[in-house]
């Protein structure tokens, strides 16, 4: 029987160690779930045991594990430099192991460096919750007056530089290292934290590397892995920039629909596809959500569905999932669209599998430790409204 015209609803679970169980998640109605083994250093190889051990987990709770997300990419293999080869070589191991066990869509990205950045992570919203925030003002304060990066300056207007100056200055010690430790312990999900000395070292490390490299670097990695994931039957996703524009000097190659469209000619193959994150592509005004999934639609294996709230200048705070700037309707209909035109070309794929993307803390999640931007009550009310917005506009 093939499988319901529908999105396949997923959640994210970062392991045994998630405050959030398996049953938890039973409840907010995902079918599927999207793990990874971040215990696993990067560069190594995924052992069997390890991924059917998780997948024993996921499996005894009535669910299914869709997505790998992520198999981080190892910062030699974005440099390459050190054993970047080998790290490529367990990269491609780990692909045929999942697919030994039946996982077929991995999720991963190519920002240099830090995954994902925030500059607030409770950023008081009107009705008492809290989201997730980015300023541009508090960076650039961080990165001038904490950080002191050389040549931070010319990366920022005088008008930036004189707001962040002002911000700096207004912050006591605490506040400091609280923006510091925003921005380099490491938001769920990135492998790596690093202190002010590390980082400082991390960014030299890419002084050579500018945009045409780091682009070079990334479509050579593509033409080893994506025949690799190909021939193992496995779809390779790759996450946008976020937010998608160059943080402290480092380049980014993964932020426009231009980007999108390049990387995936650089390894033309169904394996080489993206995960299509409303909340990153969609801090930039440039770029059309809903055209995007028209144009670039066979390829997107994977869906992150969140909206943000565009703010002066590059700053944004992260809305609920349908409100902000982003028309989740159009976006919405747009992936119907894309999965009814997958199933007329007799694609077993259809049901594209997307998960709530973070979500504001709220009601009880502020009784209970969990990771920033995955609460429960945020993520279920997302999960709740998306499932809606999907049923009501295929009725
Ligand atoms: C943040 C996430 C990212 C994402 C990676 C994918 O919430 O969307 O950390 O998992 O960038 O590799």
């Amino acid at each position: 029987m093939s499988k319901p015209l529908k999105l396949e609803q997923t959640w994210r679970w970062f392991g045994p160690d998630d405050p959030i169980s398996l049953q938890d998640i039973k409840q907010a109605g995902a079918a599927g779930i999207v793990s990874a083994l971040h215990h696993i250093p990067n560069g190594e190889v995924w052992p069997l045991k390890e991924i059917e051990a998780r997948k024993g987990l996921i499996e005894k709770a009535g669910l299914r594990w869709s997505v790998v997300e992520s198999i981080p990419v190892h910062e030699d293999i974005k440099r390459q430099t050190g054993s970047y080869k080998t790290w490529v070589e367990n990269y491609k191991q780990s692909i045929r192991n999942l697919s030994e066990c039946g996982i077929d869509t991995v999720c991963y990205n190519f920002m240099p460096v830090l995954d994902w950045t925030r500059t607030d992570l409770d950023y008081p919203m009107p009705d008492g919750s809290t989201a997730l925030r980015f300023d541009e003002t508090a960076l650039a304060a961080f990165d001038l007056f904490i950080l002191q990066r050389n040549g931070a300056k010319s990366d920022y207007s005088s008008e930036i530089i004189e707001k962040a100056e002002q911000h700096y200055h207004n912050l006591n010690e605490e506040s400091r290292l609280e923006l510091t430790q925003t921005i380099l312990a490491g938001l769920p999900g990135s492998e790596e934290g690093y202190t002010l000395e590390e980082f400082r070292e991390m960014l030299n490390s890419y002084k050579e590397i500018n945009d045409q490299k780091l682009r070079e670097h990334l479509y050579d990695f593509l033409r080893e892995i994506i025949p690799a994931a190909e021939a193992a039957g496995v779809r390779m996703a790759i996450h946008p920039d976020d937010p998608p524009f160059p943080l402290f000097g480092l380049p980014r190659v993964v932020s426009t629909e231009a980007d999108a469209l390049e990387l995936l000619r650089a390894a033309d193959s169904p394996s080489n596809g993206i995960t299509f994150c409303t909340g990153s592509y969609g801090a930039r005004p440039d770029n059309d959500l809903p055209g995007m999934v028209k144009r670039l639609g066979s390829h997107i294996h994977f869906i992150h569905l969140r909206s943000v709230q565009r703010e002066e200048g590059r700053s944004f705070h992260e809305a609920n999932h349908l409100e902000g700037s982003t028309d989740m309707a159009d976006v919405m209909k747009a992936l119907i669209q894309e999965m009814e035109r997958r199933k007329r070309e007799g694609r077993t794929d259809h049901s594209i599998p997307m998960r709530p993307d973070h979500g504001h803390r709220m009601l009880c999640d502020f009784g209970q430790d969990s990771n920033p931007g995955y609460f429960c009550i945020g993520r279920l009310r997302g999960l709740a409204e998306l499932r809606g917005l999907e049923m009501g506009l295929k009725a």
